[in-house]
């Protein structure tokens, strides 16, 4: 066999014993699947894992809420605690987004493309926004305190990131709960190997 052969091989036997060291530290994503009451698989779940134990302090990821012919896009966005939200227009009609909600209560002024700043986020909790101008304008934004979260996809699954071995609380919220309704709550264990997750909410959606 000569050297080019091998080559190739022994990058692959390191590559695996890169990633076999990496598990020992880095645990797999966890698959989180949601069912309603009903057994119904639900999209657009948020779904968040509050560990129980300190973390080092990570820096929340900015997001974008657009808009686009006279709907925000996405419906629902899931951030943690000091995220900086923008809320560009890309109508050509102008749009005056705003919230009463105690998490963020905000109104941007009238206006078409980009407002001036984006808007932070510091206060855990649920965020509901409408449009001055358009009543049918809905978003919903997610506050939590925690790096670890995700969407559900049309399948009732969100893929949240590595979690670190410890203890959590998984939280559940859904934009259809009854509002002011506390997120579902179910306590989390990781240790080395994570199963898939099967939550099934107790409550029924609107
Ligand atoms: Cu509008």
């Amino acid at each position: 066999m000569s050297n080019k052969h091998f080559r190739p091989t022994l990058r692959t036997i390191l590559t695996l014993l890169l990633c076999v060291a990496a598990n020992n530290t880095v645990l797999a994503n966890t698959v989180v699947t949601v069912t309603d009451n009903s057994g119904q698989k639900i999209e657009d779940a948020v779904v968040y894992a509050e560990p129980e134990f300190a973390l080092p302090a990570t820096k929340a990821e900015p997001a974008v809420i657009e808009q686009k012919n006279k709907q925000f896009i996405p419906l629902v966005t899931v951030v943690q605690t000091g995220a900086l939200i923008s809320f560009p227009n890309n109508d050509t009609v102008k749009h005056q987004a705003y919230s009463f909600s105690p998490a963020k209560n905000f109104e941007l002024k009238l206006y078409s493309g980009k407002p001036t700043a984006p808007l932070l986020f510091d206060k855990a909790g649920t965020v509901t926004v409408g449009c001055n101008i358009h009543d049918q304008m809905i978003a919903y934004i997610q506050v939590v305190n925690t790096p670890f979260f995700a969407k559900t996809d049309a399948h009732g699954n969100a893929t949240l990131p590595s979690l670190p071995a410890g203890k959590y609380a998984l939280k559940v919220w859904h934009y259809l709960q009854a509002p002011g309704s506390e997120p579902h709550s179910q306590p989390l264990q990781v240790t080395k190997d994570i199963p898939t997750i099967a939550v099934h909410l107790n409550f029924k959606l609107r």
